[in-house]
């Protein structure tokens, strides 16, 4: 395919920074008229967790209730390979509310978290979920939201978790599935293609791209590095399993439209050379990633589903068991 031949003239030429230099030059433009002035409102500067990093205005996501609307989020749209994502940054503690009102009133059921907690001593993320460790369920009163862990599966290079969402007023819940501990530091790239292609296939098969619900959240610390870089593979993994004319996708300009609805995604140059490694070895299984696309699992979690009980090799836990502990 023509995207692995690209790879190779690049890595051949050692071209991997001019590449990236000139994305950034010549698509930059494209960007020149955005706008950010809802993020450096007084009101809502301390509710970014970087302040390089800030939501454009016209694609950023609303909050629905209280006072203020502004969340550091963006709508991310892919039409050709008819996708939609919502990128967002680590939860403070001071926006975890903010994030799980997101959540909720945008429908979404799954979280993908690309960032660890804490990376060489710094804080990356607050601890905005319930982790089991720590708490099993988190209320947020001022929103009206309760969120509960259900089970926690642990696979070779991530951590998947199953919460409960529960809006208090009205008693409704909805099951949330979420993504962690993937090995991948900012500004950096996972170590292989094939553990992010486990984990995407994973994110695929639990139905985090069912048009039912709202677009699953992506994050990492500042929501445009490795989200991005997400989003650029999955995008164009899609793009290629559904065209006649793989020649005509361009994966620089796919990332150059990206970057019109939320700034920075995609940070370094090796995050670049990794979204063109993760898509041609990608190429390599696009039938087993395509078929494992599937619908989300409406039903309430009760802890003890089968994907969770199948594999005894699995570390798996329910409430059930922790109250048998206890
Ligand atoms: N921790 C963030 C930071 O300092 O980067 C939070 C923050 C961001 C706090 C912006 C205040 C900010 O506003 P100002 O730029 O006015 O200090
Ligand atoms: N000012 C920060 C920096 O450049 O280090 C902002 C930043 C932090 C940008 C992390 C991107 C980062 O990576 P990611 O989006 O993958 O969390």
């Amino acid at each position: 395919a023509h995207i692995e031949e690209e790879f190779q003239k690049i890595e051949h030429e050692n071209g991997w920074n001019t590449i990236f230099r000139k994305l950034a030059n010549d698509h930059g433009v494209r960007t020149l008229e955005k706008k950010n002035d809802i993020a450096l409102l007084s009101t809502n500067r301390g509710l970014n967790r970087f302040r390089d990093v800030l939501p454009y205005d016209d694609t950023r996501v609303r909050l629905q209730r209280g006072s203020n609307d502004y969340i550091n989020a963006n709508y991310v749209q892919v039409p050709w390979a008819n996708r939609s994502y919502i990128l967002t940054q680590g939860p403070l503690p001071t926006t975890s509310e903010h994030f799980w009102q997101m959540v909720w009133e945008q429908n979404s059921r799954v979280i993908i978290m690309l960032t660890h907690l804490v990376e060489k001593g710094c804080n990356k993320c607050w601890l905005y979920y319930p982790d089991y460790e720590n708490e099993s369920e988190i209320y947020f009163d001022e929103i009206d939201l309760k969120v509960t862990f259900v089970s926690e599966r642990q696979e070779d290079h991530y951590t998947q978790r199953k919460f409960e969402l529960t809006n208090l007023l009205t008693g409704e819940t909805r099951p949330i599935v979420h993504w962690s501990d993937f090995d991948w530091p900012d500004h950096g790239a996972p170590s292989s293609p094939e553990p992010f292609l486990q984990l995407l296939c994973d994110v695929r098969h639990c139905g985090a791209f069912d048009s039912r619900f709202g677009a699953p959240i992506l994050h990492c610390s500042a929501g445009i590095g490795r989200s991005g870089t997400f989003v650029l593979v999955d995008s164009i993994l899609k793009m290629l399993a559904h065209t006649d004319n793989p020649n005509d996708i361009s994966l620089i300009e796919v990332l150059a439209h990206i970057r019109t609805q939320r700034h920075g995604l995609i940070q370094t140059a090796e995050q670049l050379r990794f979204s063109y490694m993760a898509i041609v070895a990608g190429l390599k299984e696009l039938d087993e990633l395509e078929q494992s696309e599937g619908l989300f699992n409406e039903s309430d979690f009760d802890g003890s589903t089968e994907s969770d009980n199948d594999d005894d090799s699995k570390i798996s836990r329910s409430l059930e068991n922790i109250n048998y502990e206890l």
